[in-house]
């Protein structure tokens, strides 16, 4: 395997506790890659080039980790553009839902699309997010919501990570809400999902994770313990969609079965911030929806940060709350909005989002061991990835070792 060496990097390594904003290192470096992993950081004072290895100078470019989505729902068909309408003219995301507007009309369009039709649809939105340096992407199904139609967006998700644009982390979310056909008795649509679907998605090694959105016009807390104990008992990592527009409980009763995350939580209640101090469950922030739903409460950033609870964000890209593909945005939106320092709004896309996909021993911040996935950046100022829109200042990215261009 042949060894790749950067040179003249400037680093942001994202590494907690180093001292100083972004993990910024002193001077300029190099960074030694062998077998996609990053075996050396030198000093370039002290360094001295390694004879067979293939040499990059980037002449104090700005280097962080590779960013990474660990939140989207890339796999749909048709699209919401009406209901946009409808919400601007005063209708709520609930009411409309509550008319079978919202997820069920997007579910409705999904069955009827083929698998080349989701795939097709799906590639676009995956280059658009890889086009700003994301090189690793957390999708879901959840638009099927029967064991076929689960599982033809599953396979078009592991069609999506056959093509190695980036890393993919595919996720079962069978528990979106309760499809038509289920209504009057939607405890029966748990029990098929329990008992049928998720037995078959980790049997067939279809999905890492399972996630439920906990919500009265989804599923109730004691709903999506079935589900969570499923999971569990087929070896599935859990996550949750939770306290996003009402409080349920269940950011804190996954956090009791260590879930990878619990996402959205603008209704946490402080009392519920100490479950989450397990250490194991991440807080996920989704800037889009809360923006895009005009929403009033803002998740208690101050107080997760005083718990020192690990918080990441991605762009939750969606059809209906959230039809954005841009990682930069949400970074921007969680800085203007819920008040994240520009430092951990880039440590949400890297290191807390890494631990919120279960990678947090092998991406997420530039250390020695890690993979090498990285991107180079046309700038020395980390911030300027955040806050100017206009234009991405993304000069390549790395993947394993493996340079990508964009
Ligand atoms: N919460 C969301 O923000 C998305 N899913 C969820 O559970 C919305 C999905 C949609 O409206 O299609
Ligand atoms: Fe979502």
């Amino acid at each position: 395997m042949k060894t790749l060496t950067l040179t003249n990097a400037l680093i942001a390594s994202c590494e907690k506790g180093h001292g100083n904003e972004y993990g910024l290192l002193p001077g300029l470096w190099a960074i030694v890659i062998r077998a996609g992993k990053i075996e050396q950081l030198t000093s370039m004072e002290v360094f001295r080039p390694i004879a067979g290895a293939t040499q990059k100078d980037l002449a104090g470019k700005l280097v962080t980790p590779g960013l990474i989505d660990c939140h989207t729902h890339l796999v749909f068909g048709g699209d919401r553009v009406r209901e946009w309408e409808m919400r601007l003219q005063g209708r709520s995301y609930a009411e409309i839902a509550k008319a079978g507007g919202g997820i069920l009309s997007t579910v409705e369009a999904t069955r009827k699309c083929s698998e080349d039709q989701l795939f097709e649809q799906a590639l676009r939105r995956l280059r658009a997010i890889t086009s700003e340096g994301v090189t690793c992407v957390e999708v879901k199904s959840g638009y099927g919501l029967k064991l076929d139609d689960e599982l033809k967006s599953l396979r078009v998700i592991q069609r999506l990570k056959a093509l190695r644009v980036c890393e993919i982390s595919p996720t079962l979310l069978a528990a979106h809400t309760v499809p038509v056909e289920y209504k009057s008795d939607p405890d029966a649509y748990v029990t098929l999902v329990c008992e049928t679907i998720i037995p078959q998605v980790a049997q067939q090694g279809l999905a890492e994770a399972v996630d439920v959105f906990c919500e009265p016009i989804a599923f109730s807390l004691a709903q999506c313990e079935r589900i969570f104990n499923s999971a569990r008992k087929h070896g599935l990592a859990i996550k949750a969609h939770a306290e996003q527009l009402s409080y349920t409980g269940c950011a804190k009763r996954a956090a009791q079965y260590n879930a990878w995350s619990v996402d959205h939580i603008e209704y946490l209640p402080a009392a519920d911030i100490e479950a989450l101090k397990n250490g194991k469950t991440v807080a996920v922030v989704l800037p889009g929806a809360f923006y895009a739903l005009r929403e009033k409460q803002a998740p208690p950033i101050a107080e997760l940060r005083q718990a020192g609870v690990a918080i990441a964000l991605a762009t939750d890209c969606n059809p209906g709350t959230s039809p954005f593909t841009s990682i930069r945005m949400m970074m921007n939106l969680a800085c203007v909005l819920f008040g994240l320092t520009p430092a951990e709004a880039l440590s949400a896309v890297t290191r807390e989002a890494a631990v919120a996909l279960g990678r947090g021993d092998r991406l997420g911040t530039i250390t020695l061991g890690k993979d090498a996935t990285l991107c180079v950046w046309d700038t020395q100022q980390p911030a300027a990835i955040i806050s100017d829109l206009t234009h991405t200042p993304l000069h390549c990215v790395i993947i394993q070792g493996e340079e990508r261009h964009v």
